[in-house]
C-alpha cells in the first residue's frame, strides 16, 4: 500500500496526534513576543520585495500581493521560550509561489528576512521552499492582527518561531549565512526545535 494513502487515513482518524519537541509545553493561548514596538503599516504603503541574488528584484504592493494564489496552512508552532501551539489556522501565500516570480542566481543558499521596525532573521533557502514556509495574511479567519505581525508575516513552522518574521517587508537571497537580530545576540543560526537548537552553542 502506498505510504501516502496510509498516512492520510491515519491523520484523518486521529487529528490529535501531536508531538512536543524537547523542553516544550503546549499552550492554547497565542502569546505575543515582540522585541520592540508594534509597527503600524498603512496598506497603501506596504510592499514586499525579493532582492539580493536574483536576476531582477521583485516588489509587490498590497493589492498585487493579495491577487496571488492563497492556501490554508495548519501548522504546529514552537517558540524558543518553550511554548508550542498545535494546529494553528492560517491562510497565506506559499514562498514557492513567490519564488516562481524571480530567477535566483545559482549561488543563492540563504535568505535574510527583514521586517518593518528593523527586525531580521536568517534562514537556509532550502528551509523556505517546497511547502515549508508561507506569508501569513489571515489567522483564524481574520486579517492577522498587528501584534502577531499583520498585515503580513513570514511563517516557517518547522523552525523556532523567532524565524517567522512579523511585519515582513523583504527577503534577501545570499550566498553565505549571516546572523539576524536574535542570531547576533547568541541564538542558534538554524533553530531546529526537534534538536532544541536554542543558542549558538546548540548548533552542530
Ligand atoms: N519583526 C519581528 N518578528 C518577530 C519577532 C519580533 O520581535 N519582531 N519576534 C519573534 C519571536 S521571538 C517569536 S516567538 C514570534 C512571536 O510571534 P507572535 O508574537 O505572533 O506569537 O515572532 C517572531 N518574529
Ligand atoms: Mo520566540
Amino acid at each position: 500500500m502506498p505510504s501516502s494513502f496510509f498516512n492520510q487515513g491515519f491523520q484523518r482518524k486521529r487529528p490529535s496526534t501531536h508531538k512536543l519537541p524537547p523542553g516544550q509545553y503546549e499552550t492554547h493561548d497565542f502569546p505575543v513576543l515582540s522585541a520592540g514596538p508594534t509597527p503600524r503599516i498603512a496598506l497603501d504603503k506596504w510592499t514586499l520585495t525579493l532582492e539580493g541574488l536574483v536576476e531582477e528584484p521583485k516588489k509587490w504592493s498590497w493589492q498585487e500581493f493579495n491577487a496571488l494564489p492563497q492556501q490554508d496552512f495548519n501548522p504546529d508552532i514552537h517558540c524558543v521560550t518553550q511554548w508550542s501551539k498545535f494546529d494553528t489556522k492560517w491562510r497565506g501565500v506559499s514562498l514557492d509561489t513567490l519564488l516562481e516570480q524571480v530567477r535566483l542566481k545559482p549561488d543563492a543558499r540563504y535568505v535574510m528576512a527583514s521586517s518593518y521596525g528593523g527586525y531580521t532573521t536568517n534562514l537556509p533557502l532550502a528551509d523556505v521552499r517546497e511547502g515549508k514556509a508561507f506569508i501569513g495574511l489571515i489567522y483564524d479567519g481574520q486579517p492577522l492582527t498587528p501584534e502577531h505581525g499583520g498585515p503580513a508575516r513570514l511563517v516557517v513552522p518547522h523552525l523556532y518561531f523567532w524565524k517567522s518574521a512579523k511585519w515582513i517587508t523583504s527577503l534577501r537571497f545570499m550566498a553565505d549565512d549571516e546572523p539576524g537580530f536574535w542570531e547576533r545576540a547568541g541564538y542558534s543560526m538554524y533553530g531546529d526545535p526537534w534538536k532544541a537548537q536554542r543558542y549558538a552553542d546548540d548548533d552542530e
